[in-house]
């Protein structure tokens, strides 16, 4: 099995797709929602996690220094968008274990048997045992079989103390999979966008243009020098509960930084430029899925992604340490 990567932040440090979580090149697998339509969530537990925001216009994507042209971050443009509603945080393990146990539904981390593991996160002393293949461009990006939601670094690890946690190696067609579990669907990037930019026009992150106000920590990222070392200094070297940071405007917890999560479009770098501008709802086609938010990987030396107007990508059938979800729904 192969792995690859479009690109990769720390060697294209401005390219889009790939950035912070590698492509798997996997074959075809069966259609994953419908093996669990069938299965329904309780409705209100469902309703616990959401708010409901209010349909408006908003201005979507950035053309400030520090976004990323090349990834389709402008020009800057006014988008409507209807009533929805939208998780308060990412899906958390003790959520996903909850639709594992409802519905048996295996991940395609588990289907095709492995997921990949940021290095320094594997036991040194099993390193050689678990680590199977590395990314070329991405050495720090390691392909470890047994990899999974409920063993995040191989055999041997587990969630325990970590149900508050997002849950990762969810592919885009798991998070869609839970999406029929739960009565609900993956946001696109503009109500993700307007969601996760909280009330506040045109500002860098979910709170501001500052990234720590007053030296305070207010997202989940990497400290130190990638990919050596995470200081940690936010508290976190890895993932962190998803209420760990106080919640922005709309009252969404862990919009940026903790994991990658992925919205429902296809990914296309010219989006901005593209016509229509009410409810968006991406390209008809492409070949791999917008993420946003950024991750506890980015960094701004390397992978300024974190921004509310940042965007990238991956294949719907990847998975990474990095990468979850969370859902909306239409009112
Ligand atoms: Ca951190």
């Amino acid at each position: 099995m192969m792995v690859s990567m479009e690109s990769c932040a720390g060697i294209e440090k401005k390219a889009a797709g790939g950035c912070c979580a590698p492509a798997a090149e996997r074959g075809d697998i069966p259609a994953a929602a419908s093996l669990v339509a069938q299965q329904q969530e309780p409705h209100e537990q469902m309703l616990a996690r959401m708010v409901e925001l209010p349909g408006g216009t908003f201005l979507m994507g950035t053309d400030t220094a520090e976004g990323f042209a090349q990834d389709g971050e402008g020009p800057v443009r006014e988008v409507t968008l209807d009533a929805f509603a939208i998780d308060r945080t990412q899906v958390t393990n003790s959520v996903f274990a909850r639709f594992i146990a409802a519905t048996g539904y295996k991940t395609e981390a588990e289907v095709f048997g492995w997921s990949f593991v940021f290095w320094s996160h594997i036991p040194k002393a099993r390193f050689q045992e678990l680590v199977q293949d590395t990314v070329a461009a991405a050495p720090w990006w390691c392909k470890v079989e047994g990899a999974k939601w409920d063993a995040p670094e191989g055999p041997g690890s587990n969630v325990a103390g970590r149900g508050d946690h997002p849950v990762v190696h969810v592919s885009w067609n798991d998070a869609l999979a839970f999406c029929a579990w739960s009565g609900q669907r993956l946001p696109t990037e503009a109500e993700w966008e307007y969601a996760a930019r909280g009330g506040l026009e045109q500002k860098l992150y979910p709170w501001g243009d500052k990234l720590r106000p007053e030296g305070v920590h207010r997202c989940n990222i990497w400290q130190g020098e990638f990919p050596e070392y995470d200081t940690g200094d936010d508290g976190y070297a890895g993932t962190c509960p998803v209420e760990a940071f106080p919640p922005n405007g709309y009252g969404l917890f862990s919009i940026t930084g903790n994991a990658w999560e992925w919205c429902a479009d296809w990914f296309d770098a010219a989006v901005g430029r593209a016509e229509g501008r009410e409810n968006l709802q991406g390209p008809k086609q492409g070949v791999a899925r917008v993420m946003k938010g950024g991750s506890f990987l980015c960094h701004k030396s390397y992978c300024n992604r974190y921004r509310v107007a940042a965007r990238s990508s991956n294949t719907p059938d990847s998975s990474a340490s990095n990468v979850g979800f969370r859902c909306a729904r239409s009112l």
